[in-house]
């Protein structure tokens, strides 16, 4: 007797897919020490020049891309910069756009809440670590025939996407920062991309400058941020 590992519905393949699955107490310890791990990720903001191997930056948007999606529709675009030229064009770029915000755009509540973090309009970052990844929504997509037809749930997705990047960065033992210069319309003209494809999060990734300090955060308690319904 041979067991399916297909069959159609509504004419469509599907695939069998073997869901792996834990003990109770594999189930505990795993979660538990994935939870240790992620709780000592932080963002960074000064970065080390050592180099990152190109192979790691590729399995880190391999997984990026695992992300679930409107439709499977998959609506990224993960540009990966590690040419000096463009950094630095970035550098300047955002820096331009970031004083215009900390000058007169942002408001002084705002300017308030981020003075613990230590932010200001320089971002060296940008030329030092050795990778920047600009992870773009595809807003909308072209047929065959040139016709446009939308994605959905983008933003969604792409933050879905851009959380496990996060995620993968961390586990490569790897440091990063979501930094979001605004506005982003510059990363568009600078990297040439199409007008169906929009900035949506600038990531700078290497090896955490050495020693570096972070702002001592507390992340909030479990009953802060969940109601169980039992
Ligand atoms: N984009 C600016 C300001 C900034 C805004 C928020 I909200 C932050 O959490 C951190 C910074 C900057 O990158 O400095």
């Amino acid at each position: 007797m041979s067991i399916k590992d297909h069959l159609f519905i509504k004419g469509f393949k599907h695939i069998k897919f073997n869901q792996t699955e834990f003990s109770s107490e594999e189930m505990v310890n795993k979660s538990e020490s994935f939870y240790q791990w992620m709780n000592i990720r932080r963002s960074v903001r000064e970065f080390s020049d050592k180099p990152v191997p190109k192979e790691v930056i590729e399995n880190i948007i391999k997984t990026a891309s695992t992300a679930p999606s409107g439709a499977h529709k998959q609506p990224w675009t993960f540009c990966i910069i590690s040419n000096p030229i463009l950094k630095s064009e970035i550098r300047k770029a955002a820096e331009l756009e970031e004083k215009e915000s900390y000058e007169n755009r942002m408001s002084d509540r705002w300017l308030k809440d981020l003075e613990h973090l230590g932010t200001d309009m320089n971002k060296p970052f940008l030329e030092i670590a050795p990778w920047l990844i600009v992870v773009f929504k595809r807003a909308f997509e072209y047929d065959e025939n040139g016709e446009k037809y939308n994605n959905y749930y983008v933003n969604e997705s792409v933050g879905l996407a851009a959380g496990m990047l996060i995620t993968a960065i961390h586990n490569a033992g790897l440091a990063t920062l979501t930094h979001t210069p605004s506005p982003m319309r510059f990363l568009s003209k600078i990297l040439d991309r199409p007008d169906n494809e929009r900035p949506f999060l600038l990531l700078p990734v290497g090896y955490a400058n050495d020693p570096v300090f972070v702002p001592d955060l507390k992340r909030k308690k479990l009953n802060e941020i969940s109601k169980f319904y039992e």
